[in-house]
């Protein structure tokens, strides 16, 4: 397949090489998409979430078949919670805090089942995972140096939430050099409207953040003739 592929995109053609590229797939936990987990105890209806389930497979499979980098994270504390700052964990009127226990054992902490990956979407031999602390997954982990030592300069976004962990890392990702891209049907919110606030922010200004498109445009390219987007040509 010649590189790099050509993917529409906001505002502009995306130049996807594969050779260069990494999926990074935030935060597809248990404890935000399932219920009984961190993202419930906020108050949150996690079916929202679990709707971008079946597009996020599909280019996990897609990305796999050719071989492309993965990378997956998961919000996670130490047992101790000694990398959780007390403003983080005294933060609102949750019905749990993190650390304690629910139905999935102690909420967003590291090794718990809620802490685990949804299973369809489960790393495999070879991906890359990484528990992070905060919301970006640059911060306090050693993705950077894992992804330049890799020579990777692209990562293609997939996961949750769009304005909370998805976007701080595609900040910290273009204030480090890197070119982003976000799938738009494989991430959620759990607030109406602030996917597509995230979008338009992410993509404004001559792609300001990076780009943004459609699982479809990504599987078009990657040579799957029937995920033809309308606007192709
Ligand atoms: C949140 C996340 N929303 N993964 N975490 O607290 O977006």
């Amino acid at each position: 397949m010649p590189m790099p592929l050509t993917l529409e995109a906001r505002p502009f053609a995306f130049p996807l090489d594969l050779r260069h590229a990494a999926l990074v797939i935030i935060d597809m936990q248990r404890d935000f998409v399932e219920p009984g987990g961190f993202g419930e105890t906020l108050g949150n209806d996690v079916s929202r979430l679990q709707a971008i389930v079946p597009a996020c497979v599909a280019v996990l499979q897609a990305w796999r078949a050719h071989g492309g980098l993965v990378v997956h994270t998961r919000e996670a504390h130490a047992p101790d919670l000694s990398d959780c700052p007390r403003a983080k964990r005294e933060r609102g009127q949750p019905t749990l805090r993190i650390g304690d226990v629910g139905p999935m054992g102690r909420i967003l902490v590291a090794g718990e089942p809620g802490n685990q990956i949804i299973p369809v979407l489960a790393p495999i031999a070879g991906e890359i995972e990484i528990d992070k602390p905060g919301k970006g997954a640059f911060y306090a982990t050693p993705l950077h140096e894992l992804l330049r030592s890799r020579g990777i300069t692209q990562l293609v976004f997939m996961g949750v939430t769009t304005e909370v962990c998805v976007q701080t890392s595609m900040r910290e990702a273009n204030d480090r050099g890197y070119d982003s891209l976000l799938l738009e049907d494989c991430t959620e919110s759990y607030i109406d409207g602030f996917k597509q606030a995230t979008v338009d922010m992410v993509t404004a200004q001559g792609g300001i953040v990076g780009w943004a498109t459609s699982s479809s445009s990504l599987l078009y390219a990657l040579g799957q003739p029937s995920r033809r987007p309308a606007y192709a040509h």
